[in-house]
């Protein structure tokens, strides 16, 4: 952290400024950027340029696109209680055109959005959140009298990059799923992912919703570098997609040690033992979600948390494909010679695992950012409640 830049930097009035229009203090905005630097893996010194970028770049436009989706992505967004996420991505974009977002409609915003388009030809990041439907020549999802594959087509066709947020957009998620239904092959619209559409791979940050911490540290990086991160086979940034929920999950000492829920309230459910024969997906689920967390200030949570086995919604053929109740293919798990072989008596074959946990020290670096993020939430709650107490004020925050 103290290193040289950061420390010339700390001189910089437009530091100062980035962090006011942030309602941070110098420190907690240098404190967020060096973590996000290390969120993305970025090497030593790295923090400075992620600042200066955030406090100094242009903000890249935002071309936002709604296809067959709940909004989910957006909500997940927006709705984080604490307000440093939310302002943080708001303030490291200028989202142009966003449907949900905005308070025009009809003609109006179709203009706005040729306008953006136009004014940032071939520098503008194209988001897009849904499924595109593709049977019957997409007629299951129009706007603005076009269908879904012409606008994605018309917009991406200019952007200088393509960001596919959520399962949905991802490879078609829930509404891709196929209806149990005698002779479906394939969901009643055709749904399907940007890069299918496309024909050519785009970045893709799955989940359902996604974690919004890894759409800003994709942002942050596109606009530090120029360039949007190192991705793998399915376009999911390599910084928070390359270690299964599993490695990282607190619930693994009681995998290693075989104790698990049976059923849902029994008691290992109550006591907190792990989830695998609930039909936790965690093992064959690659995001970092037991690491980074969702939610409010402080209280970090995330669905194995809650005692909801993970449904696998980041991992293309695991969520909404596999049903809840079958069992996680386990892969990737150490063989251990002296610890309990637990899963025989199943069928799954596999003597399981170690106790190691694989990835602590990634995990850790992963989870750096969002802990920053949420501290910062804290204190600003913290400062909320000081100030009530001290008007006297009842208060519920
Ligand atoms: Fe919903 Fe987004 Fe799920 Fe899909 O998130 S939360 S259905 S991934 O496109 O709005
Ligand atoms: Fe956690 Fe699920 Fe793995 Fe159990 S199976 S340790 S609950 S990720
Ligand atoms: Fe999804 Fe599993 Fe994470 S259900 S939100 S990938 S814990």
């Amino acid at each position: 952290m103290a290193n040289q830049n950061l420390i010339s930097l700390e001189q910089d009035e437009r530091i100062e400024a980035a962090a006011a229009r942030l309602s941070m203090n110098r420190r907690e905005f240098l404190q967020f950027c060096a973590a996000l630097a290390t969120t993305l893996g970025l090497p030593q010194g790295a923090d400075a340029a992620v600042a200066e970028a955030v406090a100094t770049k242009k903000r890249p436009s935002v071309i936002w696109l709604h296809f067959q989706e709940c909004t989910g992505c957006t909500e997940s967004i927006l709705r984080a209680e604490h307000p440093t996420l939310e302002k943080l991505i708001l303030d490291v974009i200028s989202l142009d055109y966003h449907e949900t977002l905005f308070a025009a409609a009809g003609h109006q915003v179709e203009a706005a959005r040729k306008a953006a388009m136009a004014e940032n030809k071939g520098k503008y990041i194209l988001v897009v959140e849904g499924a595109i439907p593709t049977k019957d020549g997409g007629v299951y999802c129009k706007i603005g009298g076009k269908t879904a594959i012409e606008l994605l087509t018309e917009c991406a066709a200019d952007a200088a990059a393509v960001i596919a947020i959520g399962s949905c957009a991802s490879w078609g998620g829930m509404p891709s799923t196929i209806p149990s239904i005698p002779g479906a092959t394939s969901s009643p619209t055709g749904s399907s992912g940007v890069a299918q559409v496309l024909g050519k791979p785009v970045v893709t940050i799955p989940g359902c919703p996604p974690n919004p911490y890894n759409f800003l540290s994709t942002v942050v990086h596109f606009l530090t570098f120029g360039a949007l991160p190192a991705v793998d086979d399915k376009g999911r940034p390599k910084f928070a997609y390359s270690r299964l929920i599993h490695e990282n999950c607190e619930r693994r000492a009681h995998f290693d040690a075989g104790r698990f829920a049976m059923e849902f309230g029994d008691d290992g459910h109550r006591k907190g033992h792990c989830l695998y024969k609930l039909g936790c997906k965690g093992p064959e689920t690659y995001a970092n979600c037991s690491v980074i967390m969702f939610g409010d200030a402080g209280a970090g949570t995330w669905p194995v948390a809650c005692g909801h086995p993970c449904i696998g919604c980041t991992e293309q053929g695991v969520g909404f494909a596999k049903p809840i109740h079958t069992v996680a293919r386990l892969k990737n798990i150490e063989p251990s010679a002296f610890l309990p072989r637990i899963v025989e008596e199943k069928g799954v074959g596999a003597t399981l695992g170690s106790a190691a946990v694989l990835a602590a020290v990634a995990g850790a670096a992963a989870g750096a950012g969002a802990m920053v993020a949420k501290n910062l939430g804290l204190s600003h709650k913290a400062e909320q409640m000081e100030e009530a107490k001290k008007s006297g004020e009842k208060t519920e925050v």
